[in-house]
């Protein structure tokens, strides 16, 4: 289906885990996204795209029937559906594990335990892939919500649901077990995607643009200055992506050094930085990186 504006369509999840890290996303890629309050299409002010705000289930239909080239939205909804939709990107957010679940005082020595057990879940597609690939006879209890009720209700012997805290299945007198599954948020797309020029350039700028973000995210910039003798043991420290700078200063007993390093790195040297005699550590945040 082709928009009448010509624009490139994204479908994204109109209310729920995933919204907020999706719109995010997009207005880190420099998108001006305007409240969409009920709206299913709004389009982008600054850019051809238009975003289609739907239920997560049925994003990854859309993307396959074309109605919107683009979406974000769970691997675990991907599976379920069994689209055929191309994964471009895994975007960092919305991570979870599907696991089998069982009441806390239970205990599942081997996968075999599982045969005979009723399992309770609302993604009873991957289940059922997941049992007859491991060759087991349980059986599967669809529910769509309120999964983890099921076994004190009497309704199945076990779950399998999602999980990232584990509050949920606590609170339930449960405990994971079993991974059945690793999901995040992903970017994808068609799979037969068909552009006209215009459109494959958007294409191209949002995926580079989208790509940017995702390696700012990870990376900081480090600044401080460094007395010269100690120049090379502190560049022994940097965990850089690329050469670091070195600047001269007034001072000449002075150089400034500057490093894009991954964030989680900075507490791990800044005390070995100090001791080599680094001072006037500045830690910056980094919006785009185009590698
Ligand atoms: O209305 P719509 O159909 O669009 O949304 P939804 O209610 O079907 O989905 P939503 O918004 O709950 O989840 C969207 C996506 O977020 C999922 O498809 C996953 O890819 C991802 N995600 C990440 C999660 C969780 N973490 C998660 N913890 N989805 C659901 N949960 C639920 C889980 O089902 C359980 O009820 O949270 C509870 C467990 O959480 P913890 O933190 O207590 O372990
Ligand atoms: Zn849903």
């Amino acid at each position: 289906m082709q928009t009448e504006n010509g624009n490139l369509r994204l479908a994204v999840q109109k209310s729920g885990r995933l919204t907020e890290n999706s719109l995010n996303l997009l207005k880190n890629c420099n998108l001006d996204i305007e409240k969409f309050n009920d709206r299913l299409v709004v389009n982008i002010k600054n850019y051809k795209l238009d975003l289609l705000f739907l239920r997560d289930d049925d994003i990854p239909e859309y993307v396959q029937d074309g109605v919107a080239e683009l979406g974000i939205v769970g691997e675990d909804v991907i599976k379920e559906t069994k689209s055929d939709v191309k994964i471009i990107k895994k975007l960092g957010f919305g991570k979870c594990s599907l696991r089998i679940a069982i009441p806390e005082n239970a205990e599942l020595k081997n996968l075999s335990d599982l045969n005979g057990k009723r399992i309770a879940t609302s993604f009873p597609n991957i289940l059922k892939d997941f049992l007859s690939n491991n060759k087991i006879e349980a059986k599967v209890v669809n529910i769509s919500g309120s999964v983890e009720a099921a076994p004190s209700l009497g309704i199945a012997d076990y779950i399998c649901d999602l999980v990232s805290t584990g509050n949920t299945l606590k609170l339930n007198k449960l405990k994971a077990s079993i991974n059945v599954l690793e999901s995040e948020a992903v970017l994808i797309k068609n799979k037969d995607l068909k552009l006209n020029l215009d459109k494959y350039k958007i294409y191209l700028n949002l995926l580079a643009r989208i790509e940017s973000v995702l390696n700012a995210k990870n990376s900081k910039y480090l600044m401080m200055n460094v007395p010269h003798d100690s120049l090379e043991e502190v560049l022994k420290l940097i965990p850089s992506l690329k050469s670091p700078t070195v600047l001269p200063l007034a001072d000449k007993n002075i150089l400034a050094v500057h490093a894009v390093i991954p964030s989680e790195k900075f507490w791990e040297i800044v005390d070995y930085l100090k001791s080599a005699g680094a001072s006037g550590i500045l830690l910056l945040s980094i919006e785009n990186i185009v590698l």
